[in-house]
């Protein structure tokens, strides 16, 4: 390797100011200082990038797809320099230019592909295996605009169109020469051959261009650079000349227009199926592309031969999303490398594998088949293929009860294409995302498959990067902890264990809560910067941010607030810790519930903070546009973690684990990970309470729980219902909640009364909470218990994740660099 050079790093920097601005580096603002830096690292990184395709090339490596509509990556710039192995000298050269890396930093736009835990999840990902040395290519869409930005507005979330790419992305090459085209619409020609072997020929279709744009995922201190590739669109011909000849422009520029609305905007939805034609259109338009320009690299690397793809090429589906990708590669093998059914089949099935990320019945895709069958006619006809194909399997292997088998079973029934049982059938490997979850899916949602497939099944609980979530977000613990016990846990999360010798160490202690009150005051400048509320860093930190869902109950939250605040005016005299909620969630732009709570938060904050008689015991912080580069502040700053899903219904959760990481305690439930961490961490680290899933599935079966009980027979609890109606938190129109009241209490809206059991579990809430906030006051207790945290989250590196895909389903070798 090259020795770093500091001087034409520095003359590199102050050229691209000239180059890209026509002014001195001294003259530019921030942003364009950004672009300056951007270009000069991407500068550093472009040899290995180069370097580690024609590696992993001349070795012969497999090369793992991560085809994923989501990819939430935050911000590029300081990452990739820490993931540099001159990150010291570039960081050096920075300063002495005399800019501060932190406003560069900050003037960079998220990258804010995804909506929530799938797309960071998939992020994580691309970073360790780059970290690993493993050969691996990211794939999603180059969506125009990302992640809606939120304004709270009046308390209400307001969305705001997230232009992200309008100055440009330094990281980003067009690829033009790797170019596909995608076909939409149509139909199907059959022909037969001189051989009498069929062929099928898509006539009359729409074609879109589909254009990649690849960024380098840099790998940590190990030269190896792996890709994200996103994909835009062009309409094949800007606009037919014919049609603009014969006056028709509407016509003209019709295929422009499809091709510009496939990639306009992220679908904002997080666990809720909505049943788009264009998100079809979307997941087509990346998947085909992909699996092309795979198979393609794939075949020009092997002399033709495309037998052996399955060797040297994984597709990894995140979700059911990018399922038609069973479909468009059993389509390329046979139509365009002339591979008969079976051939083509085995080879799929071997390539693809399946990540199931949820339970909720109405986060699972189906489409009508009529939508489905005229915008990808040749799909269709090989998906039923595939569907014939397995309901005589099931007929096989189940004489006598094959059809009630086969309702629930196949891949189209009733009218509509079921993407989960595509990715089942068309996959070698199934898998949830924690223990819990895994378990729910072979005995409950997907026992039929289970039950067919056993050997498919298997867990892989999710984890998270410790470089992002450690690393760079929390330099002063990530220092600390180096000084303890090294520097491998960069690399090696298991090391970090060894801190578990320090929980009892006074000295450790004081140095790590000093690190925890830092943070704290860097989060607290955050809060008086963004929301004007001046928050006390001795108070408890209660941090919940995540999409807001129903499920995830930050109404619960809420609703515990609420009393805390009655409870404190009916007794002023009692003591009572002082305790900042924060929270950051958005909430998709078409759930209404979802907008309610976080209007009623910011109602319960606004009463609240603005109580002068409770002498700021209490402060609410709802922090608007919650994503990853305002996390990487949030989450070093946590006392308490809030993981408080109904028991069953959150696959695995990921804040929860990087609020462990940075050494917050959980408040929550036996729910996803939080299984795990509690296993990891010991029962008495954290604060669990509640139904357990058994107890939820099983009253969700006998239907006999009737929330008005709880309203009821428990004064406390009625009396924060029913300030939900009674104006006392929004006196201008004391109906404004009432659609979160009946959501608990009445069954005329909804089906079922209080589907997430927030009254059932409330009390053991409040319980929790006070047990975790008497301990909270215990300083040497809470410093041993949050050094334990810490010191016990090694497993939920996404290291470890991906070294298990990578042993069970992927089959890689590392590129030796
Ligand atoms: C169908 C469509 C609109 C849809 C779009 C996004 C459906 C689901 C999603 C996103 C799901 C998601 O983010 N799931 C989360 O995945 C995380 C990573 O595995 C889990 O930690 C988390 O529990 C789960 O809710």
């Amino acid at each position: 390797m090259q020795k770093f050079d500091k001087a034409m790093l520095k003359k590199e920097i102050e050229n691209n100011a000239r180059k890209l601005f026509r002014r001195e580096l001294t003259e530019l603002n921030e942003k364009e200082a950004f672009h300056a830096v951007a270009a000069a690292i991407q500068n550093q990184i472009i040899d290995d990038w180069i370097l580690t395709t024609k590696r992993a090339e001349e070795e012969d490596r497999k090369r793992v797809y991560y085809l994923s509509m989501e990819f939430l990556m935050g911000r590029a710039l300081g990452n990739n320099i820490l993931n540099l192995s001159a990150h010291e000298e570039i960081k050096e050269v920075i300063e002495e230019l005399g800019l501060n890396l932190s406003a560069l930093e900050d003037a960079e736009p998220d990258w804010a592909l995804g909506n929530g835990g799938l797309g960071r999840l998939a992020a994580c990902f691309l970073d360790s295996l780059a970290t690993l040395g493993y050969w691996a290519c990211g794939c999603g869409i180059r969506y125009k605009y990302g992640f809606f930005k939120q304004q709270i507005v009046d308390g209400y979330q307001k969305e705001v169109a997230d232009d992200w790419l309008k100055d440009g992305n330094p990281f980003e090459i067009r690829r033009a020469e790797l170019a596909k085209e995608v076909r939409f619409g149509g139909w199907v020609e059959t022909v037969q051959e001189a051989d009498g072997r069929l062929r099928f020929v898509h006539k009359g279709y729409q074609s879109v261009e589909a254009i990649p744009y690849d960024t380098p995922v840099v790998g940590y201190d190990n030269h190896i650079v792996d890709t994200l590739r996103v994909w835009d669109a062009k309409a094949k011909e800007t606009f037919s000349l014919d049609e603009f000849d014969k006056g028709n422009y509407q016509k003209a520029v019709e295929s422009a227009n499809m091709a510009r609305n496939i990639v306009e905007v992220l679908y904002p939805n997080d666990n809720h199926y909505a049943g788009k034609e264009l998100r079809l259109r979307q997941q087509y338009f990346f998947i085909s592309a992909s699996v092309q320009t795979a198979v393609d690299s794939y075949v020009k690397k092997h002399d033709g031969d495309v037998k052996h793809l399955a060797d040297k090429l994984a597709f990894q589906l995140n979700d059911t999303h990018p399922t038609v990708a069973v479909a468009e590669l059993m389509r390329v093998l046979m139509d365009d490398y002339h591979l008969t059914w079976d051939e083509a089949w085995e080879i799929t099935v071997n390539t693809c594998a399946y990540t199931n990320h949820t339970i909720m019945a109405e986060a699972l895709e189906k489409w009508p088949i009529e939508l489905f069958s005229k915008l990808l006619p040749r799909i269709y006809q090989i998906v039923e293929e595939i569907n014939r194909r397995f309901c005589e399997d099931v007929r096989k292997k189940y004489e006598g009860n094959a059809e009630a088998k086969i309702a629930k079973m196949a891949i189209i029934y009733d009218g509509q294409v079921k993407m989960a049982h595509l990715a089942i059938i068309g996959s070698h490997a199934v898998n949830g995302v924690a223990a819990l979850h895994t378990e729910i899916l072979k005995k409950q949602e997907l026992k039929d498959f289970y039950e067919m497939y056993p050997e498919k099944f298997s867990n892989k609980t999710n984890g998270i990067t410790q470089r992002r979530w450690l690393l760079h977000a929390n330099p002063e613990l990530a220092e600390w902890v180096t000084e303890k016990i090294g520097d491998r846990w960069i690399t090696d999360l298991s090391q970090i264990e060894k801190l578990a010798v320090y929980a009892e160490d006074k000295k450790a202690q004081s140095e790590f809560m000093a690190i925890k009150r830092h943070n704290k005051e860097r989060l607290a400048r955050y809060i008086f910067e963004h929301n004007g509320i001046k928050v006390n860093v001795d108070s408890v930190f209660d941090v919940m941010v995540k999409r807001l869902h129903e499920y995830k109950r930050q109404l619960m939250n809420i609703l515990h607030v609420m009393y805390l605040y009655n409870q404190i005016k009916d007794h002023p005299e009692r003591e009572f810790y002082p305790h900042t909620f924060i929270f950051g969630a958005k909430a998709a732009a078409g759930y209404k519930t979802a907008k309610l709570t976080i209007k009623l938060i910011n109602s319960v904050a606004e009463v609240i903070n603005n109580d002068a008689s409770i002498k700021d015991k209490i402060k609410v912080v709802f922090i608007e546009d919650y994503k990853v580069s305002s996390a990487e502040v949030i989450i070093p700053a946590a006392d308490f973690s809030e993981q408080i899903s109904t028991a069953s219904k959150e696959a695995s959760g990921t804040s929860n684990m990087k609020l462990m990481l940075n050494g917050a305690l959980t408040i929550g439930t036996m729910d996803g990970a939080n299984v795990e961490i509690v296993k990891e961490v010991g029962v008495e680290n954290a604060f669990i309470f509640g139904m357990s899933s058994d107890e939820v599935i099983e009253l969700e079966h006998n239907r006999s729980y009737k929330p008005m009980d709880i309203f009821n027979n428990d004064q406390e609890i009625r009396r924060v219902l029913m300030q939900l109606v009674n104006g006392f938190y929004s006196p201008e129109d004391p109906e404004l909640f009432r659609p979160l009241y009946d959501s608990l209490l009445n069954t005329k809206e909804s089906d079922v009364a209080d589907r997430y059991f927030i009254l059932k579990d409330l009390r053991a809430y409040m319980q929790a909470q006070e047990e975790a906030v008497k301990h909270f006051q215990d300083r040497e207790w809470w410093a041993r218990a949050a050094i334990l945290n810490t010191a016990h989250a090694g497993k939920f590196s996404s290291d470890r994740t991906i070294e298990e895909y990578v042993k069970d389903i992927w089959h890689l070798d590392k590129i030796e660099m």
